[in-house]
């Protein structure tokens, strides 16, 4: 059988060969296609993978002569981009060549081939999938900031505006988490607070139309940060 190894595929692999059914009995080299399809190898972005085997494919037809011709098709192999990771065509070391960028691709789809020399298959085409892991490589970055506009007097909690930012990294994941605090005001008599989900509202009721204010809204999670300020004018324009 074609199968995949690594340290992550080891026990995979005995579990595919369970799953393996021979398609007929007067071709024994063709099987059916597998329904059990191994959870994707991670590899973590940024890290350098170049100098070692990432994976391996390799088929129970292989007889250590170089009978069997290995390679990879999908987007990342044979398709743009081209060769993000390539197949010993011998022995089927799979490599990566380059640093992962998840925010670029997050998973690689491949497919591995055993041929025999004369071009006829050797197997089924067997699935590798590659998962690109998130790291905190990018910055929360904020929206255009408008000018606020808030009534002079305003009641306590009057919601002036809401900020906004997004993070490329992946969602759901702290890596991409926003949370927002006001890192400080000016002038700082505390006029504004804002809320975790980015709104600021009026924590002072004498607000004064003639003062232009300014904040400097952070996020707040420690892994996580990036400041910007926004100006708050009266109900006139500045
Ligand atoms: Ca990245
Ligand atoms: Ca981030
Ligand atoms: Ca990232």
């Amino acid at each position: 059988m074609i199968g995949i190894s690594s340290h992550v595929f080891l026990l995979l692999l005995t579990l595919q060969t369970v799953a393996v059914v021979k398609a007929n009995s007067e071709d024994n080299l063709v099987r059916r296609k597998r329904l059990w399809i191994p959870p994707p190898k991670q590899l973590m972005e940024n890290e350098d993978y170049t100098q070692e085997t990432v994976a391996k494919i390799h088929s129970d037809f292989d007889d250590g002569s170089g009978n069997i011709v290995y390679s990879l098709e999908g987007i990342g192999a044979n398709q743009q981009p081209f060769n993000v990771f390539v197949v010993d065509h011998i022995t089927g070391d799979i490599r990566v060549t380059k640093v992962l960028d998840r925010e670029l691709i997050d998973t690689y789809n491949l497919s591995g081939i055993a041929k025999y020399k004369d071009g006829r298959l050797a197997e089924e085409n067997v699935d590798i999938r590659f998962k690109v892991k998130d790291q905190n490589d990018n910055p929360p970055v904020f929206a255009v900031m408008k000018v606020g506009e808030v009534t002079e007097i305003s009641p306590l909690g009057t919601s002036v505006m809401k900020i906004m930012a997004t993070d490329a990294d992946e969602p759901g994941n702290e890596n991409s988490l926003i949370a927002y605090t006001i890192l400080d005001q000016s002038p700082p008599h505390g006029m504004f607070d804002i809320s975790q989900d980015g709104t600021v509202f009026v924590k002072n009721q004498a607000l004064d139309r003639e003062v232009q204010y300014e904040l400097h809204p952070i996020m707040s999670i420690a892994v996580n940060f990036n400041s910007n300020s926004i100006r708050i004018g009266g109900n006139h324009p500045l």
